[in-house]
């Protein structure tokens, strides 16, 4: 980190009044001012604002304010130079390129918030979560973001890693120390509720942030179904729009026909797709096979019975199907005559018809439910965000459970250490710690072993 990096922190298409060219790094402030009219910036005070042109020689490239800001008090740490100048890409681009003819060298695709990482301003989490604001495409993400930026998911991570910590500590000192400290001397009976705390909260996190994800990349649901049971009437009532064909023509579905809504802040894609039978036809057949994949891929599988008609061995198979699946029943058509009674089904079932649009809110909702999506404005965003930190914080809970089942089988305590460790270090790995001179601190500052 020696260089000082420099690149445009506006947008790339240069749109827009001014576009912002920062630069941080030990010769930050040198390497400007040798190309700032203004010379009283270089011994300014920090967090300045200073008027002045850039200039090739003699020439001026542009009229611009510039903000100094000394380290340690920066985005990085370092020192932070950011340029006002002058919006389209021309001019930004000018300055850009005296700037590395002084010295500055472009920065990588999000160095400053590697800097900044490194520097120790922000651990991983946080500065993942910054990425994730940046990318964030509705309100809910955005407050997701903005709590893993302010440290409220660190804080969860870390008081869990502490309970850990407690656990290890023990041990060691138990394996080390073994004539100190009769009263701290760990057993099975006195692990165990601790272990318990930690899976409990750890699956917490696992599930609720499985399901938060959801709140970045929206939900997948397939509408499958027999024929001519209203699948695809189902998919544009939700859409609010005629995208697939219908008829009463059984087998008018013979692609999937996809849409998405936005339904309380929350992406819905739905899938509708050929209704599934047995047929000979070439296309159908396909189109069925198709049916069947969209239903073992999507995060949510709605199956659509016709309240007209008596249960046919079909619907009963197709019941079987999704009983193993995040999913739930609509039985369609209940402005007919009902003639479906007894459905074999632990799933939730409900009400509606598509032609009178009854049910269609208490599907939308039932959806938001099966996620626990349902009432985002109480709920608390503290979850973990991204594939690395879910897959980080489901190792730890796969270590914890076989700490818990190896406690059970009453393996002496020494032996969990090794998986307990892991748990520890792996929730270490979301927030970027390191771990081994905390757990040689937390060691001494426990048990005054020193004295
Ligand atoms: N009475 C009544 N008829 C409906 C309702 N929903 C759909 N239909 C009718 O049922 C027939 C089949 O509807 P589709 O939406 O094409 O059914 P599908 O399940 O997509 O059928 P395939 O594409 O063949 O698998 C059409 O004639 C619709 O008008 C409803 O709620 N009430
Ligand atoms: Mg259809």
């Amino acid at each position: 980190m020696d260089t000082t990096i420099a690149a445009i922190s506006t947008n790339s298409l240069g749109v827009g009044a001014i576009n912002i060219i920062r630069v941080s790094g030990k010769e930050a402030i040198s390497i400007v001012s040798n190309i700032f009219s203004n010379q009283t910036f270089k011994d300014a005070p920090s967090h300045t604002i200073h008027y002045g042109y850039i200039k090739d020689h003699d020439k001026i490239i542009d009229e611009v304010l510039v903000m100094l800001m000394r380290a340690p008090k920066t985005y990085t740490k370092e020192d932070v130079v950011e340029i006002n100048c002058h919006g389209g890409t021309i001019t930004a681009n000018k300055i850009l390129e005296l700037l590395y003819l002084n010295g500055a060298v472009p920065a990588e695709p999000g160095e400053f918030t590697k800097r900044a990482f490194l520097n120790g301003r922000i651990n991983l989490l946080e500065a993942e979560s910054i990425e994730d604001l940046l990318e964030a495409k509705n309100e809910n993400a955005r407050k997701m973001a903005l709590n893993g930026i302010s440290g409220k998911t660190t804080k969860l991570i870390a008081e869990l890693r502490e309970k850990m910590v407690g656990l290890i500590s023990n041990i060691e000192v138990n394996i080390d120390y073994p004539e100190y400290i009769d009263e701290l001397q760990i057993t099975k009976e006195n692990i165990t509720p601790v272990l318990t705390e930690i899976k409990d909260q750890l699956e917490k996190i696992v599930l609720e942030s499985e399901n938060s994800k959801k709140i970045k990349n929206g939900i997948n649901i397939a509408i499958i179904g027999r024929p001519n049971v209203g699948k695809s009437s189902l998919l544009n009532t939700l859409l609010e729009e005629e995208k697939a064909i219908v008829t009463d023509i059984s087998g008018t579905t013979r692609d999937i026909v996809e849409g998405s809504i936005t339904y309380k802040g929350i992406d819905l894609n739905f899938i509708d797709t050929a209704g599934i039978r047995e047929t000979k036809d070439i296309v159908e057949k396909i189109g069925v096979e198709k049916s069947k994949k969209v239903q073992e891929t999507a995060d949510l599988t709605i199956l659509v019975l016709n309240s007209n008609e008596a249960l046919t061995k079909e619907d009963e198979e197709l019941l079987k199907s999704i009983e193993n699946q995040k999913s739930f029943v609509f039985i369609n058509k209940t402005d007919l005559e009902p003639k479906l009674f007894n459905i074999p089904t632990s799933k939730k079932i409900i009400y509606g018809s598509t032609n009178s649009k009854v049910g269609i809110d208490d599907l939308k909702e039932e959806i938001l439910h099966v996620f626990s999506l349902e009432d985002m404005s109480y709920k608390d965003l503290t979850f973990l965000f991204n594939t690395r930190q879910i897959s980080l914080a489901k190792e730890a809970l796969a270590s914890i459970n076989h700490v818990i089942q190896e406690n059970e089988k009453n393996v002496p305590v020494d032996m969990l250490e090794i998986d307990l460790r892991s748990a520890w270090e792996n929730l270490g790995k979301i927030i970027g710690e390191a771990y081994e001179d905390e757990l040689v601190d937390n060691i001494f500052k426990r048990f005054c072993l020193g004295k």
